[in-house]
């Protein structure tokens, strides 16, 4: 932790790195910085307000529904009213751009680093200057693989192994009621970012129940990178090529949408009573719509909203308290019977 003459110090220095390249950019000058002030207006009063918490956000982009609430939630945590100074870097799916970022925000010397890792290795060179520079790290979302933990000081996010299994128990159970757990089912995979943890937990977790049934068999497991358009084209690919589809497993809704799609071209009907079964991942307000009509079979939760978790993180290391290393935020799973009633108070 530091002292606040520091951080008065750093306040003053670290506004004129942000507002210059700001300013220059307005002007069609800068290039590489990107600080999205699009919900904050700069006031001569930021300028003289010293005593904020600076923290440095690197998301990895804005791929989904998912990572837009997930922005979002930050920005609400890290307010001018809750006490901070966000500078926010989008890294667009590039593991080189959040490395950069991270590298800046240590070059400015910010009291605190958050951020969500594209994919789980390769960090720790970059992790090991932070620490060197006497900055916490708190990851959020996704995870890193490194060798020694002391590299990053907490992280918050979900059980993504736990959610693959809630969705490989929703399918024994499915076709448990359609009485049709003794036949052959044919299922295709629509895997996110490769290397991702959200990736690597959900596949885990539903191939544990996979491996339970002889006559569950998957066709083709495809990295359509959680995006609605990749998701579409492999769709459309896959149904092209395989004779039968029954069940799709799409780790996240925005896949979900596109599959739907290419799924209707095909001429077929999604649902639960339909052709093809389809689950999926995030639970965002436009799925659990889909869920309620017998579009998707289930929906798994996936908590964005860590932005509140994250900043009782920071406030706990502030005022010296205790704090978990690992937090784990709550989730469920929606599906036709239970989803209405949830609907309404979605915000993203
Ligand atoms: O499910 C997906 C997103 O890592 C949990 O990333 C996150 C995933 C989320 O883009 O929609």
């Amino acid at each position: 932790m530091k002292s606040i003459f520091f951080r008065k110090w750093k306040a003053r220095y670290l506004l004129m790195v942000v507002l210059i390249p700001f300013m220059l950019a307005i002007n069609g000058c800068g290039r590489d910085f990107n600080v999205d002030l699009s919900n904050e207006s700069v006031e001569s009063s930021d300028i003289r307000d010293e005593s904020l918490i600076v923290v440095g956000v690197s998301q990895l982009g804005s791929e989904s529904v998912w990572r837009t609430a997930n922005t979002a939630s930050l920005q609400r945590a890290f307010s001018k009213e809750n006490g901070y100074f966000m500078i926010f870097d989008n890294a667009r799916q590039k593991q080189e751009n959040q490395m950069k970022a991270i590298r800046s925000f240590i070059s400015q010397n910010v009291d605190y680093i958050v951020f969500s890792p594209i994919m789980e290795e390769g960090w720790d060179s970059v992790l090991q200057e932070a620490k060197d520079a006497g900055i916490p790290v708190i990851l959020m979302d996704r995870k890193v693989k490194v060798s020694d933990t002391s590299l990053y000081t907490a992280w918050v996010g979900s059980d993504f192994k736990e959610e693959g299994v809630k969705a490989g128990k929703w399918l024994e159970k499915f076709l448990e009621s359609k009485g049709r757990l003794e036949d052959e089912v044919r299922i295709v995979v629509l895997q996110g970012t490769e290397g991702a943890s959200s990736v690597l937990g959900r596949t885990e977790g539903f191939n544990e129940i996979l491996r339970k049934h002889e006559n569950w068999k998957v066709l083709e497991c495809v990295n359509a990178e959680y995006t609605t358009a990749k998701a579409m084209e492999e769709m459309k690919r896959m149904l092209k090529k395989h004779e039968r589809i029954d069940v799709v497993v799409s780790q996240n809704d925005d896949m979900t949408f596109g599959a739907v799609d290419a799924i209707r071209q095909e001429g077929l009907t999604p649902g639960i009573d339909g052709d093809i079964v389809l689950i999926s991942f995030d639970a965002v307000k436009a799925a659990l719509q889909m869920v309620q009509d017998g579009v998707i079979g289930v929906d798994v939760e996936c908590n964005p909203d860590l932005g509140g978790y994250v900043q009782a993180i920071i406030e706990a290391i502030e005022n010296g308290e205790p704090y978990e290393k690992h937090t784990y935020v709550e989730e469920r799973s929606f599906t036709k019977e239970m989803v209405g009633q949830y609907i309404e108070d979605r915000i993203y």
